[in-house]
C-alpha cells in the first residue's frame, strides 16, 4: 500500500463529515403513507385508528329499543387517520378513512355520529371508494339535504356545514376525507340537537325524514 491509499488520504476530519452527511441524508428519508385505492385502508406506521360499536353510539339512533336489540360488539364503523401535525395546529392538513358497515337500527341506516367543526369555517372533502350511501348535511339555518356517495363520487362539505354519513348499501361503504388541522369536531351540538332529519329506509328507498 503506497501513501495514496485510501486510509491515508482520508483524514480523520474528513471521514466525520462523510458519516455525518450519511446520517443527514438517513434522516430525510421519510417512509410515505399508502392508500389501497381499491378498499381505502391506509398503512403505515404513523396511522392512528378508532372504532365506534353499537354500544358506543347510544342515543344516536332514533330507535334506542332495536340498537339493543343488536349484539352489543355490532362495529358500526372504524376510522383510520393520519395527522401529521398536532390537531388544532394552523396550516397543516388531515387525511382518513372511514369504514362503514352496512346495517339499520329500526328503519335507520347505519351512521357516523356526525359533527360540525369547532372552527366552523373550516371545509372538508370526502372520496368515496367502494359501497353506496348518503352524505348527510346541515347548514346554519338547519335546513338538512343529502347526496348520494357511490364508487369515485367526490363531496365538498363546505364550512359552516354539520356533516354525517349513512350507509344505505349492503356492503361497506369507505370514503377518504381531507380536512384542515385547525378544524377541531364539535360532537355536543349534534348530541344535544341533532340533525333536523334523519336518513330512515321507506318503502325500501332512503328517504330524509324531518324530525317531529
Ligand atoms: C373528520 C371527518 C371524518 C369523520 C369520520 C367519522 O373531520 O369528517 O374523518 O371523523 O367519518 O365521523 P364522526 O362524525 O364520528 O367524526
Ligand atoms: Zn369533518
Amino acid at each position: 500500500m503506497g501513501p495514496s491509499s485510501d486510509s491515508r488520504s482520508t483524514s480523520p476530519i474528513q471521514r466525520v463529515e462523510a458519516d455525518l452527511e450519511h446520517k443527514t441524508v438517513a434522516s430525510m428519508l421519510n417512509t410515505p403513507i399508502e392508500v389501497n385505492l381499491t378498499t381505502g385502508e391506509l398503512s403505515g406506521d404513523r396511522i392512528e385508528s378508532a372504532a365506534r360499536t353499537i354500544t358506543d353510539l347510544k342515543g344516536l339512533f332514533r330507535d334506542d329499543l332495536a340498537r339493543q336489540a343488536l349484539d352489543p360488539n355490532t362495529l358500526v364503523y372504524r376510522v383510520q387517520a393520519f395527522l401529521p401535525v398536532p390537531e388544532g395546529e394552523e396550516g397543516g392538513m388531515f387525511w382518513g378513512t372511514t369504514f362503514l358497515s352496512p346495517g339499520l337500527v329500526g328503519d335507520e341506516y347505519f351512521m357516523t355520529k356526525g359533527h360540525h367543526h369547532l372552527q366552523r369555517s373550516r371545509a372538508e372533502f370526502y372520496l368515496t371508494i367502494t359501497g353506496t350511501g348518503a352524505l348527510i348535511l346541515m347548514d346554519e339555518k338547519r335546513r338538512t339535504t343529502f347526496e348520494p356517495m357511490r364508487p369515485h363520487t367526490l363531496h365538498y362539505i363546505p364550512g359552516h356545514t354539520a356533516h354525517r354519513v349513512a350507509n344505505t348499501g349492503d356492503s361497506v361503504l369507505a370514503f377518504l376525507a381531507a380536512w384542515p388541522s385547525d378544524a377541531g369536531h364539535d360532537y355536543g351540538t349534534i348530541a344535544r340537537v341533532g340533525f333536523s332529519a334523519r336518513l330512515r329506509k321507506v318503502g325500501g328507498i332512503p328517504t330524509l325524514v324531518e324530525e317531529s
